[in-house]
């Protein structure tokens, strides 16, 4: 049997449902492996994926050998998925929390007697844990990532727009095989790197510039992460020491990530680096966070995780300081936790890189 399917299955069971009935695109993906717009009713003897006729062939395709039976709806998908679900012999079902309002009661209005739980933390939880064709995944993409940046490199040069760095960026990572970006590319020249999520804008790269690069690609539907920040002609010591302030408290981060570390431990571990050095305050955000199907997934590292990372886990670990006015410095790698600590995934050097 599918191994996540068999996760569903089990909190379908821990929490006594008849079955669970899924919209969300990534999660239908994650327990079927076939990404489109339909439901998913799973109960513990069936699993049955409703779609249209747009998705036949991929559909058939990607679910052949598989348990998941296909139906492609006619006029009424709520109606043939409330057909599927009126005999699995129970009112409760486990839905997520993002199932619009207005569908939950028309299909009460087809089920009389029908309750829904949104269960998106429990959810949230399976796709934590990665199996190890998921972070084959992950690692493809950003080896796609890595092999940009090095593409890349030879346009950044003073002069050249924020907005045409990230243009380039993209482009090498889809000719490299990645299907689209995994969130939007942040490229940060300046001070418009004071800003841990900032807008790419049409600002030159200058000679002195720190440039933070946050960028990921996508393979079958996996996102990669990381984070680099690049120096444009030279900085002066003082940035120098920055950055490597930044590196040292990622690296301590890093050596913290093993199963059973609380969140909010491995995050210490890299804060009080940077807090050493009287900047703590320009550390602004959270050390770090889950990827998968989804850029932002579960385990969190931030000084209120209190969940321990377990094997299978994957998190970046990106402390950053961010100086209004002046500059940021971000140094962002993903890591898998392993039984006995954990695999950097990251492949990219960390030196401070002067073009
Ligand atoms: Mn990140």
């Amino acid at each position: 049997m599918n191994e996540r399917l068999k996760k569903l299955r089990n909190l379908i069971d821990e929490r006594a449902c008849a079955g669970a009935f899924l919209t969300g695109e990534e999660n239908i993906r994650y327990f079927i492996g076939f990404k489109g717009e339909g439901y998913l009713v799973a109960t513990p003897g069936r699993c049955v994926y409703i779609t249209d006729s747009r998705y036949t062939i991929d559909a058939q395709k990607a679910l052949r050998g598989t348990e998941t039976e296909l139906i492609i709806y006619e006029t009424d998908p709520l109606g043939t998925a409330a057909e599927q679900m009126k005999d699995a012999g129970g009112d409760e079902w486990l839905c997520e929390g993002a199932t619009a309002y207005s569908l939950i009661g028309k299909m009460q209005d087809k089920l009389p007697g029908a309750r829904f739980t949104a269960l998106d933390r429990e959810l949230d939880e399976i796709r934590a844990v990665k199996e190890p064709e998921e972070v084959a995944c992950i690692v493809r993409a950003q080896r796609i990532a890595e092999r940009a940046l090095t593409e890349v490199m030879n346009d950044m040069k003073k002069g050249v727009t924020e907005r045409f760095v990230r243009a380039r960026l993209e482009y090498y990572m889809q000719q490299f095989g990645s299907d689209h970006t995994a969130f939007e590319t942040i490229i940060a020249a300046g001070a418009n790197g004071a800003s841990p999520h900032a807008r790419t804008t049409d600002r030159e790269l200058r000679d002195g510039d720190f440039v933070v690069m946050d960028f990921g690609a996508s393979v079958e539907g996996y996102c990669s992460d990381m984070t680099r920040t690049l120096a444009i002609g030279g900085v002066d010591t003082d940035r120098e020491k920055m950055y490597n302030t930044v590196l040292e408290a990622q690296l301590l981060g890093i050596a913290a990530v093993r199963p059973g570390a609380i969140g909010r431990d491995v995050d210490a571990a890299a804060r009080e680096r940077i807090a050493r050095d009287g900047v703590g305050e320009a550390f602004s955000h959270s050390l770090g966070h889950g990827v998968g199907l989804f850029i932002h997934e579960l385990p969190v590292l931030s000084k209120r995780a209190e969940a321990p990372l377990r094997p299978g886990n994957v998190v970046t670990v990106e402390p950053g300081v961010y100086f209004e006015g002046r500059d940021g410095i971000r140094i962002e790698d993903m890591c898998l936790v392993t039984e006995d600590g954990h695999t950097n995934l990251t492949a990219a050097p960390k030196n401070l890189i002067i073009l």
